[in-house]
């Protein structure tokens, strides 16, 4: 078994709907270990650089826009980044957030229970961001923490 970090944000229609601590509930299920947060103001820079494997998707500038609080009325936003360590952290906070388009998401699921495809924006929004595998998650938590900010 792995002991592995991975990244999570609360997006901006988690926090605007008041589901952080709820969603934080969730995590702590998984009796993984919290070992970084912190509330970050999203440039546009650290959006880009975060969702740089999706550039090419016709989605991309909604998602952009999504991420830094443009369809919940905030400008900067502002987001909650978690980092959870653990056995297989990867994996067990994918399997508590659900699948990636909130309809779809298993019940009892972070997105399953909290997310909803908007129907004025036509946004998915799933209310989180979890690292997808180890490459992904090394890349994202250092994009967003720095060492010192983790605890060791
Ligand atoms: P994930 O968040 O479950 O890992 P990804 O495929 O990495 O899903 O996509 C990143 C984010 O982009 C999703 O969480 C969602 O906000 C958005 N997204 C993904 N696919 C679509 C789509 O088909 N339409 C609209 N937004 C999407
Ligand atoms: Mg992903």
């Amino acid at each position: 078994m792995a002991i592995e970090q991975t990244l999570i944000l609360i997006k901006p229609d988690g926090a605007f709907r008041k589901l952080t601590g709820l969603t934080i509930d969730r995590l702590d299920a998984t009796g993984l270990e919290m070992v970084g947060a912190k509330m970050i103001v999203v440039t546009d820079k650290l959006a880009r650089d975060h969702y740089s494997s999706l550039s090419d998707k016709p989605f991309f500038e909604d998602l952009i826009k999504y991420i830094r609080g443009g369809y919940h009325g905030i400008s900067d936003s502002r987001i909650l980044a978690l980092v959870y360590r653990g056995e297989n952290a990867i994996k067990a906070v994918r399997a508590v957030a659900g699948a990636t388009n909130p309809e779809a998401a298993a019940p009892g699921t972070i997105r399953g229970s909290f997310g909803r495809m908007n129907s004025v924006t036509k946004q998915f929004e799933n209310v989180i961001h979890a690292s997808s595998d180890p490459t992904d998650a090394a890349k994202e938590v250092a994009l967003w923490f720095k060492k010192e900010e983790l605890i060791p």
